[in-house]
């Protein structure tokens, strides 16, 4: 049975290199504005960027280290343009991906359409063992929202992938999400099926458990 994931404040620590016992590289993806910079930036520096939006020219990355029930992990988290015209510079960043956190804007319907296409995308260009993670973000903006949690679980089931609610703004659920591809690929090491069954298996569970956790609950131990 999938452990729950344990927030504490060894996370913040910096580890040294011989500490760390694997690294995993996760790619955030999905239009631009989306909130996938926001995202990163909530996660690594538990900030927000507010104010005058700045696109991601072509590819960013931030290393993390965190701890996952007693283990160092070292997360690469690539961080794409969603404009069209940087493209063809994250295609060749697909293959080396353990996991992809695929975003759109709760508040843009457009944003929602075009998961579709992402994921013709990811077929393409992608492991066929990655994981992949729907994140329905700007869950924040209550009154603007126009793409229902309901749309969002049906979209993610018929492609059988993890779907979770984030907000870069308030920080819900952005450290879980990190967390739990971490503890699902994790858990897929250790195992002896090699089809990223085992990973995909474990970031379900892991997301329905938070499902039925109360939510200040994250939102304290994360501030
Ligand atoms: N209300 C709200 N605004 C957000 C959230 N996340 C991001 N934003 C805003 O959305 C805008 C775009 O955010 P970015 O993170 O830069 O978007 P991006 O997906 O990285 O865009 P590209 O780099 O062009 O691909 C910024 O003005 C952010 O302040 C959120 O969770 N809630
Ligand atoms: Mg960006």
């Amino acid at each position: 049975m999938t452990r729950p994931i344990s927030l504490t404040t060894k996370d913040q620590q910096n580890l040294s290199s011989s500490n760390q016992q694997c690294t995993f590289k996760i790619m955030l993806l999905g239009d631009s504005g989306v909130g996938k910079t926001c995202l990163l930036v909530r996660f690594k520096d538990d900030t927000f960027l507010s104010g005058s939006f700045i696109a991601t020219v072509g590819i960013d990355f931030r290393n993390k280290n965190i701890v996952i029930n007693d283990k160092y992990v070292k997360l690469q988290i690539y961080d794409t343009a969603g404009q069209e015209r940087f493209r063809s510079v994250t295609h060749s960043y697909y293959r080396d991906a353990n996991a992809l956190l695929l975003l759109y804007d709760v508040s843009s319907i457009l944003s929602f359409n075009h998961v579709r296409d992402w994921l013709g995308e990811i077929k393409e260009y992608a492991q066929t063992n990655v994981i992949i993670m729907l994140i329905a973000n700007k869950v924040d903006k209550t009154t603007e929202r126009v793409v229902t949690r309901e749309m969002g679980e049906k979209l993610a089931a018929e492609y059988e992938v993890s779907y979770i609610e984030t907000s870069a703004k308030t920080g819900l659920n952005v450290e879980f999400s990190f967390k739990a591809v971490g503890q699902a690929l994790l858990e897929q090491m250790n195992s002896t099926t090699t089809n990223g069954q085992t990973a995909s298996k474990t970031l379900n569970e892991l997301v329905q458990l938070n499902d039925r956790t109360p939510k200040h609950g994250f939102c304290c131990s994360y501030s």
